[in-house]
């Protein structure tokens, strides 16, 4: 629309055009391009976890699943990845006996972001889930990291992160940790600038048309 505008127009209206086309095209741009960044949940203290199997297979599924017998999580510090803390439960980062946790967190959206990406790291296997359905499966035998595009698996109103991690490869106990975040997108309210710049050329287009029609041909 605008090209066929701008080249219609053009010949006829000089500089006047171009002035309403800059403003358009500035509003345009500014609102179609308008987002904010977010991190929806980040692994922490306020996670729940235990290191003894869940009652039930809905642990990761079930908002209203009791987790009120589980602990918070045990930060640790064996490796980097923020804002996201590396996790564990009171076994801490070389307990002699625990070899897997079970976590969960709800966090809460108030609009549906444009896009969530979920970063992760375990020491060293785990799956994750959000919402119930399985979203990462990394079970290579050793640390590392991934991520995964969870933005069609989320819901406006409460959201269940959940995950189970593994610790399969002892040194000095089982040192393990896991880490999940996850980073998002969101649409933005378009800026009063932008809506102005996109009135202003709006208003100056129609302008142009009108005298147009109105001049002799
Ligand atoms: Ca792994
Ligand atoms: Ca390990």
């Amino acid at each position: 629309m605008i090209p066929d505008l701008m080249i219609n127009f053009t010949a006829r209206t000089g500089g006047k055009l171009m002035r309403c086309g800059a403003f358009l095209l500035v509003g345009l741009f500014g609102v179609a391009t308008a987002s904010s960044a977010a991190v929806l949940t980040a692994t922490d203290a306020s996670w729940k976890v235990t290191a003894s199997t869940p009652g039930s297979t809905d642990w990761n599924s079930n908002l209203a699943f009791d987790d009120s017998g589980w602990q918070s999580a045990t930060e640790l510090a064996n490796w980097t990845f923020s804002p996201a803390k590396v996790i564990w439960s009171s076994g801490g980062q070389f307990s002699q006996t625990e070899t897997q946790i079970w976590a969960r967190s709800i966090f809460n959206l108030l609009t549906l972001p444009l896009s969530a990406i979920l970063n992760n790291g375990f020491d060293d296997d785990g799956d994750i889930y959000i919402n119930g359905v399985l979203v990462v499966s990394d079970h290579d035998g050793s640390a590392g990291n991934s991520s995964a595009d969870i933005t069609s698996h989320l819901v406006l109103g409460d959201n269940l992160i959940a995950f189970t991690a593994i610790d399969n490869y002892r040194v000095w106990g089982y040192n393990h940790g896991a880490a999940v975040q996850v980073d998002a997108r969101f649409a933005t309210v378009p800026e009063p600038m932008s809506l102005a710049l996109l009135g202003l050329g709006l208003g100056g287009l129609l302008a142009l048309r009108r005298r147009d029609k109105l001049a002799p041909t």
